[in-house]
């Protein structure tokens, strides 16, 4: 039975679950879908992408699909650390990268969202705030520890969160590392599959895509 996976290839999130796809090589049928998607309002809690399906098994959240592929079809991305320790850090990572760089750029993007003429600037200041911190946060980290080797959890989170906060505030000129990683990161054939796929969407962006990456 062929994987199926919902999602939209601009979205940060499916980019997540096409990554380790990508990099196994494994077979899957790709389905576009929009917000509002009728089986995706019925698959996932909160009506929201990606969603994997396997046979009859559904499987919701971005993290929890690279999990389940790790399980149930490995390749030769070892995508979870088999060592339990790094396996710990690749997961304490992955909650990074989502919650500390996407979700916090993403109150810059639901700001331009609701009004891009007048984005709430509370909302905006909250969002690039936030990702300086994160950004400054991770320059730190990185100089005393090391990520598992690509492609891991890690690097499916890591992908789109760098590359579409880097969009909303750029990476400081101090922040060398992170520079080096989101630059390390998109070069993999995986994720450079995902950038070049999501061309033809960037005016979706609402800030105004860059004229770069
Ligand atoms: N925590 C979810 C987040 C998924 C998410 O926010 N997906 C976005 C696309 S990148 C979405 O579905 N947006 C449409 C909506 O919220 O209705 C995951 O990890 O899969």
């Amino acid at each position: 039975m062929m994987l199926t996976l919902y999602g939209h290839p601009f979205s940060s999130y499916t980019w997540k679950a096409l990554i380790p796809l990508y990099a196994n090589g494994t077979e899957f049928e790709f389905r576009e879908i929009m917000p509002g998607d009728e089986f995706i309002a019925k698959a996932h809690p909160a009506g929201k992408f990606p969603v994997l399906i396997d046979g009859k098994t559904e499987v919701f959240e971005a993290t929890a699909i690279v999990e389940y592929l790790a399980v149930h079809h490995p390749g030769t991305a070892a995508l979870i650390p088999a060592d339990p320790g790094e396996a710990v850090v690749a997961r304490m990572m992955d909650r990074f990268f989502d919650n500390y760089v996407m979700n916090v750029g993403q109150l810059v993007v639901n700001a331009y969202i609701a009004d891009a003429q007048s984005p709430d600037p509370m909302q905006v200041k909250a969002g690039k705030d936030g990702l300086l911190r994160s950004y400054g946060w991770l320059e730190n980290w990185l100089s005393n520890n090391s990520l598992p080797p690509h492609v891991s959890l890690v690097t499916c989170a890591a992908a789109p969160s760098l590359f579409y906060a880097d969009w909303i505030e750029r990476i400081p000129a101090d922040c060398l590392r992170v520079a080096s990683l989101r630059a390390e990161i998109l070069a993999l054939p995986a994720v450079a599959r995902c950038v070049d796929d999501a061309r033809p969407y960037r005016h979706y962006f609402p800030l105004g895509a860059p004229d770069r990456d």
